[in-house]
């Protein structure tokens, strides 16, 4: 591979690679469905190399109980792959397993600066008003993130809407570290936020993105949710007494109703304003059915995909360390010439 970068003014040299990644912090929502996986199947299907990754390594910048850790894990890569992740074809595994992602890190928490961390909206939402009993960590995820993404040289990134001040963090410490040493070592990456449901909302709550670690699980659709519990969450997800407008322009300050319109749309394919065009003039008693329809329809068969791959997990456990072994003969590589660049000796047999 060669070491020019686009960006800097030399010509774009890098293969495109896609990286992303989810955190095994709990069950997978609607919202990282719609946001992340399917959209991570799409990549894999348009021909690009895709490698994602289960952070488990982020996840621990909150508590976890060690078993339901595990737990996760495994249960998040049976949804990874009952979403159409094929490990053959993607490279499949947990960041732990590859310990260049923590190394990396170490190296960007030395290039990124406190003033921009301090600045993250996540780590201020999650910190919360007492921030001196947040984990380092915590305040340090985004450097770690950066390394995910550059250890592999990726390009390209899909991610939801609250990912991009991350992905922008992720560009100044890559431009940051070539400037300081004077390489065009790092790609400037690019994020992809496409689609209807880049920001599913909490069915509570519109203001609010729908979260895996939300207290309240009626605010989500969680992929193991069975067809009962999905159709009660939408009859029962707030929304106001208006029938839908026509135009998209009108549901600006109806953040509930545009968020179900944003849902349908993302599930079927289509865009909101085509979803608008079938329900102007309906009620939310006509359109909530509707939706349950189509959200059992596409959910249901990857939550019983889930439950009978979750019977091997020796078998998870061996396609996890499988793709580590196909990730880490990439990031090796890259972390070695990044200590390189940076002056570390590395003089082991
Ligand atoms: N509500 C959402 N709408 C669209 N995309 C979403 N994503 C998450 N929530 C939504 C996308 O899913 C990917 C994985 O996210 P993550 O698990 O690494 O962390 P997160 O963004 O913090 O997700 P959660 O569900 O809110 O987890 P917790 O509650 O543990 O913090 C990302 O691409 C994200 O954009």
């Amino acid at each position: 591979m060669s070491d020019a970068v686009g960006g800097t003014g030399a010509a774009p040299a890098f293969t495109p690679r896609v990286f992303s990644g989810i955190q095994p912090s709990g069950g997978l929502t609607l919202g990282n469905y719609l946001g992340a996986l399917k959209r991570f199947a799409e990549k894999q299907n348009e021909g690009i190399e895709t490698i994602y990754c289960i952070v488990d390594l982020h996840a621990i910048t909150v508590w976890q109980d060690p078993a339901r850790l595990r737990h996760a894990t495994r249960e998040l890569a049976a949804g990874f792959i009952a979403s159409g992740i094929d490990p053959a074809r993607s490279i499949l595994f947990n960041q732990s397993q590859v310990a260049e992602h923590a190394e990396l890190a170490w190296l960007f928490n030395c290039v990124a600066r406190m003033g921009w961390l301090g600045r993250m909206t996540q780590f201020k939402d999650k910190a919360g008003k007492n921030r001196e009993a947040a984990s380092v960590g915590l305040f340090a995820y985004p450097s770690l993130m950066a390394a995910d993404i550059m250890v592999y040289h990726a390009t390209h990134v899909p991610v939801g809407e609250d990912q991009k001040q991350h992905l922008e963090l992720t560009r100044d410490i890559a431009i940051k570290f070539n400037n300081d040493y004077g390489v065009d070592f790092f790609p400037i990456v690019e994020p992809v936020i496409e689609g209807a449901a880049t920001r599913v909302m909490s069915l509570r709550d519109g203001t609010r993105k729908m979260s895996k670690s939300d207290p309240s699980d009626q605010s989500r659709i969680n992929l193991t949710d069975d067809a009962d519990t999905i159709a009660q969450k939408i009859r029962k997800a707030r929304t106001d007494a208006e029938p839908l407008p026509e135009t998209l322009e009108a549901l600006k300050d109806r953040p509930e109703a545009r968020n179900l319109i944003n849902i349908y749309a993302a599930l079927d394919g289509r865009t909101p304003e085509a979803v608008l065009a079938e329900f102007a003039g309906q009620g939310f008693g006509a359109f909530k059915p509707a939706l349950a329809d189509l959200a059992v329809a596409h959910l249901a068969p990857i939550s019983t995909e889930m439950t009978r791959i979750m019977q091997d997990v020796a078998e998870i456990d061996r396609m996890l360390g499988a793709g580590a072994d196909r990730a880490a003969a990439i990031a090796g590589p890259i972390l070695a010439r990044a200590y390189d660049i940076t002056g570390m000796i590395r003089s082991r047999r």
